[in-house]
Formats: C-alpha cells, sequence, structure tokens
C-alpha cells in the first residue's frame, strides 16, 4: 500500500489541527492496551455532489463500540456526524475515506482505562481500491488463514475495536507475505468467518450465502447493504455457518467493506474459484451497488448523506 495522502487538517476533539501536529502522547493509554475504537467511511462525489455513504450507521456502530468498551464519547452522535462533515469541508475534499477514533488518552498507566480521558479525532484523505487497482474487476487470489478469528467471548466481535485487529494483522501478513492478497479467517468452530477487513460472501447456483454474526464477524454496513440490495433484486440471500469447503465449491466468492467495496475473489488456497474471473452475480450486485451510491437509483433507505 502507497503512502498516507495527506490533507490539510485532523479533527481533534473539537478543534481543527493541521496534519503534521495531530499527535498524542507516547503514554496514551490507547498506544498500550488497544483501547480504541473506530470507524472507516466512504464519501463519494457524484454528479449530484458529495454523498457520504451511510455516515449515520457508521457513527451508530462507533457509539456501540464505544459502550461496549465503557467508552463516554463527550459528544452526541449528531455532533459527530457533524465533524465528519466539516472535516471533509475544512480539507476541501469532495470524494475521501474518513477515520473516527474514539480513544483512551494520556493520564494514568495500566491495564485500568477507567480514569483515562476519552478522546475523538476524525481524520480524512484520498484512499483509492483497497486490495489493487483492478481487483474490483480481475478479482484477488486469497487464503484461508492459519490464524483463527477471535472467539466470542475474548474481545467482543461486534464492536469495531483497535484490538480486534492485532488479530487482523497477523491474518494480512501472513497472506501478504505468502504472496496473496488477503486472508480469510475460520471462526473457533472451524466456520468461516472474513478477512482481516472485510466481509464474505458465496454464491452458488444463484444463492447467495454469508456467516452470520454467530461467526464472529463485524456486522459490516457493506454487508448489510449487500444483502438488503440483493434482496431487492430477487436473489435469495442465506445467513449461515458456512464451511470452509463450501467457498471451494462455490461459483463465486467475494468480499464486502467500505474499503475493499464489493471485491471478487478468483482463487482460495491455489484453488480456482468458479471460472477464475468475477462472476455474473458479483458484477450484478457491484453495478447495482455503484448505480446506488453514485444517485443513480433512487435513495430507498436515505443512505446517502449530503456532504453539504
Ligand atoms: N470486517 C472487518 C474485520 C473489517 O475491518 C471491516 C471494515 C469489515 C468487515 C467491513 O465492514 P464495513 O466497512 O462496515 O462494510 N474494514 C475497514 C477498515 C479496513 C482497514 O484496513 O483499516 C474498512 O473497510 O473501512
Amino acid at each position: 500500500m502507497a503512502k498516507i495522502k495527506e490533507a490539510k487538517y485532523i479533527w481533534m476533539n473539537g478543534k481543527f489541527i493541521p496534519w503534521k501536529d495531530a499527535k498524542v502522547h507516547v503514554l496514551t493509554h490507547a498506544l498500550h492496551y488497544a483501547s480504541s475504537v473506530f470507524e472507516g467511511i466512504r464519501c463519494y462525489k457524484t454528479e449530484k455532489g458529495s454523498f457520504i455513504f451511510r455516515l449515520k450507521d457508521h457513527i451508530r456502530r462507533l457509539f456501540d463500540s464505544a459502550k461496549i468498551y465503557r467508552m463516554e464519547i463527550p459528544y452526541s452522535m449528531e455532533e459527530i456526524v457533524k465533524a465528519c462533515k466539516d472535516t471533509i469541508l475544512e480539507n476541501e475534499l469532495e470524494e475521501c475515506y474518513i477515520r473516527p477514533i474514539v480513544y483512551r488518552g494520556y493520564y494514568s498507566l495500566g491495564v485500568n482505562p477507567l480514569e483515562c480521558p476519552v478522546e475523538v479525532a476524525i481524520a480524512v484523505w484520498e484512499w483509492g481500491k483497497y486490495l489493487g487497482p483492478e481487483a474490483l474487476e480481475k478479482g484477488v487470489d486469497v487464503m484461508v488463514s492459519s490464524w483463527t478469528r477471535i472467539a466470542p467471548n475474548t474481545v467482543p466481535p461486534l464492536a469495531k475495536a483497535s484490538g480486534n485487529y492485532a488479530n487482523g494483522q497477523l491474518i494480512k501478513m501472513e497472506a501478504i507475505l505468502y504472496g496473496f492478497a488477503e486472508g480469510i479467517a475460520l471462526d473457533a468452530q472451524g466456520f468461516v468467518s472474513e478477512g482481516s477487513g472485510e466481509n464474505l460472501f458465496a454464491v452458488r447456483d444463484g444463492i447467495i450465502y454469508t456467516p452470520f454474526l454467530d461467526a464472529c464477524i463485524l456486522p459490516g454496513i457493506t454487508r448489510d447493504t449487500v444483502i438488503r440490495i440483493a434482496k431487492d433484486a430477487g436473489y435469495e440471500v442465506r445467513e449461515v455457518m458456512l464451511p470452509r469447503e463450501f467457498l471451494y465449491i462455490a461459483d463465486e466468492v467475494f468480499f464486502t467493506g467500505t474499503a475493499a467495496e464489493i471485491t471478487p475473489i478468483r482463487s482460495i488456497d491455489k484453488m480456482i474459484i468458479g471460472k477464475g474471473e468475477r462472476g455474473p452475480v458479483t458484477k450484478d450486485l457491484q453495478e447495482r451497488f455503484f448505480k446506488y451510491i453514485n444517485g443513480e437509483v433512487p435513495d430507498k433507505y436515505g443512505w446517502l448523506e449530503p456532504l453539504k
């Protein structure tokens, strides 16, 4: 991945700070104990202006994640929604990735986070295609990870917490160093869970399958989007416990995520999936997804949050 494309300002605890000055102390609690929760959101430029995709749903998940970790965010959801928009406007961007993070700051050091202040920062920057420039069209080669996804009674998967990504990084590094674009983790029972930063779908005989929340997945907003778009288009969608080998015999497999959008998977563990290229259902869903995002179909779910 390329170096982050710096913007001008970062919103930190209610103020705009020049990008290079947006710093924390080295004894910040979150740095030592992963006491932080965050979001990843995309703002898209369309012919009708810039829209932030499902901003309110992302901010709701941010507050859910914080609640799970007993972090009281010193702002309302409405204030954070507005701060996200203000940060984009202040940086004069029309299309970008938005990264709000809520973290335990500098005060005491030790596992107990309760006395450390809860701080909030929002950064925005231009971010291209997550799994490579050709991924959306050509698909990616992935492996099933030797690392297991976090288990339900360890760190809670419904929270999008930084700590979850210790596991995610092991999955991702293994995959990259073995020459794959991404890794798929199985859950503690051995069923398919998700990628290091994406949810997963499989298609067989026109029916769409995806792991249910009990496979310790992050409840992805793109996952929910794809499920609704697919159902609206008349597809049958089944949320199931997905055996690993089902992926090998699927006609199509694809990832979903804010960063990854809808990325086809053409091989898993060096086994060709379907025809080894983006399949027709994946292509159809991608088209419907981007039509929705670009405002080419009515915004029936109110997912397009205008920037201005
Ligand atoms: N699972 C995981 C583990 C995950 O991190 C993401 C998002 C998803 C599923 C998809 O969720 P959603 O974006 O709501 O559809 N991963 C974010 C961060 C990626 C990163 O490298 O950082 C993202 O896509 O923004």
